[in-house]
């Protein structure tokens, strides 16, 4: 084989497979490995066969038969087999050559690689890789962050095997060390958040409103056409409308507990970490965790009463569905600005210049939050790169009110009817907070400094410290100043 390959990949399972194929068909000549070795040769005799791409029987074979500075991307289970991996790599490669992990791999884990790799003279990309075995191999949204003097020599090939949309690339570079796995992170999160919302919404059509499976399918078509046009919307719809072999949906068969995999989980501790409200995701998460109780739920259903059935009456249905549509969207614009304000916080702690509007694009396409709505995302942060929160653009801020009503109307007769919308309600206590001036926080302030002398700040000498003697005859505020 005398044609050196573009790229190395390490990793012949579901996702490697796939993009080697992409990019090979974007010509790009790959050279493929795998721990366990008899896979390449599967590979190119069946997968493979009739592409230019090339196999490799050792690391050192594979590191062998790459131009330089040398290219090899990892797609192997997260943890200690990309460790491994680079721990064997790297005796084998020389000064600016380039190891990138495509997996799902902790943004803390990506920080430390790429330090440890930069100190060796070696240049590390983590890269947040999303749209599952159909996005590896037509299209997937790409997210690669670390070293940004690889970035560069990766560009032509990550842009090219990108999903696009509007025929731009739905991949950019995202930032430093462990930028590139920390916003795939925020993203799976904001998928949780998503998913959890259309259930809510579905839930509601069912057991307030009353429709069968057909009709909520029929409204999920319907909101797919405007403003909620979205991957998730879309395959919901198919979802509540397909039968079984018997003829019955095979929706309502499936056993009501949520299974994860880490990333929402992830995204809500990062929130907690940063001090960042990250409410709808947190909740969606919590959801998962609830729902995965159904036995102790099973117990509880007996014992636990709620509403009586049936106590809302819903006499304009049509309205109330538009109502449900419009708290979908204002919650689903709460989640989203939510998301940016924690890459925000995180860009802050970790000295990352993030792009957001190129995060926006990133999601676009590719990836299973691809809706129309990051389009008006993208072009919020294009109108004002600097702006703080995406509920005080312009558009967003227009939706939001006229949202608002339908959304307190439907949470208003959910919460009448008993029905469970962690994600709906907590959406909107986010906007009444964040909306509002005051909040009863001077309370907890006080409640803090009565029983540990915690001391407050006054509204009036802003930045001055004091304790109270609360139980002191009238609770005077004490002279002496303390350091918070
Ligand atoms: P898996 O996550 O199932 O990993 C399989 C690969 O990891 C095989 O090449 C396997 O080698 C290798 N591997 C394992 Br398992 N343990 C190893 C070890 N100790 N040392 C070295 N290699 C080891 O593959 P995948 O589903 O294609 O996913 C690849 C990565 O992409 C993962 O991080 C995943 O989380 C991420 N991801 C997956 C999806 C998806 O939809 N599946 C989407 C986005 C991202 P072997 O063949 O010798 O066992």
């Amino acid at each position: 084989m005398d044609k050196k390959a573009d790229i190395a990949l390490i990793g012949l399972a579901v996702m490697g497979q796939n993009l080697i194929l992409n990019m090979n068909d974007h010509g790009f000549v790959v050279c493929a490995f795998n721990r366990t070795v008899e896979k390449v040769d599967h590979f190119l005799a069946n997968e493979a066969k009739g592409t230019k791409i090339i196999g490799a029987k050792s690391l050192e074979d594979m590191v062998s038969k790459l131009k330089k500075p040398r290219k090899v991307m990892m797609l192997v289970k997260a943890g200690a087999a990309v460790d491994a991996f680079i721990d064997k790599l790297v005796p084998l490669l020389e000064a600016g050559d380039i190891i990138i992990d495509g997996g799902n791999s902790e943004y803390t884990d990506s920080i430390r690689r790429a330090k440890s790799l930069e100190a060796k003279n070696l240049l590390f990309v983590g890269s947040g890789v999303s749209g599952g075995e159909e996005g590896a191999r037509y299209g997937p949204s790409l997210m690669p962050g670390g070293s940004p003097k690889a970035w560069p020599h990766i560009k032509p090939i990550f842009q090219g095997i990108a999903a696009k949309s509007d025929g731009e690339p739905c991949c950019d570079w995202v930032g430093e060390d462990g930028a590139g796995h920390y916003v795939k992170m925020v993203h799976n999160g904001i998928e949780y958040g998503d998913m959890q919302l259309i259930c809510e919404a579905c839930h509601i059509m069912k057991d307030v409103v009353g429709m069968n499976n057909d009709e909520i399918s029929q409204v999920l078509t319907e909101w797919n056409k405007g403003e909620l046009d979205s991957f998730l919307i879309e395959i919901t719809a198919d979802i509540m409308k397909f039968r079984d072999t018997d003829g019955l949906h095979l929706v309502d068969k499936i056993k009501d507990a949520a299974g994860q995999k880490g990333t929402g989980k992830w995204t809500a501790i990062s929130a907690l970490d940063q001090g960042m409200p990250l409410t709808l995701i947190g909740e969606s998460v919590f959801a998962r965790c609830l729902s995965s109780l159904k036995d102790e739920r099973v117990t509880a259903s007996k014992q636990l009463k709620g509403p009586t059935q049936g106590v809302v009456k819903i006499d304009d249905k049509k309205k109330f569905i538009e109502d449900l549509r419009q708290a979908l969207y204002a919650s689903k614009i709460i989640s989203y600005a939510q998301g940016f304000m924690l890459m925000r916080g995180a860009a802050k702690a970790y000295n990352w210049d993030l792009n957001y509007g190129g995060i926006a694009l990133m999601w676009r396409g590719g990836c299973i939050i691809r809706s129309a709505f990051l389009g008006e995302i993208k072009k919020a942060f294009a109108k004002n790169p600097k702006l703080e929160n995406l509920l005080l653009d312009d558009f967003f801020k227009v939706a939001i009110h006229k949202c608002q009503d339908g959304w307190r109307r439907v949470l208003s007769a959910v919460v009448l009817q008993g029905i469970p919308t962690p994600c709906l309600s907590s959406a909107l206590a986010f906007y009444d907070g964040y909306r509002s001036e005051r909040v009863p926080a001077n309370i907890i302030q006080a409640q803090r400094d009565y029983f540990g002398a915690h001391t407050y700040e006054l509204l009036s000498e802003p930045g001055k410290h004091v304790h109270t003697n609360w139980t002191g005859r009238g609770g005077q505020v004490s002279s002496s100043s303390y350091n918070a």
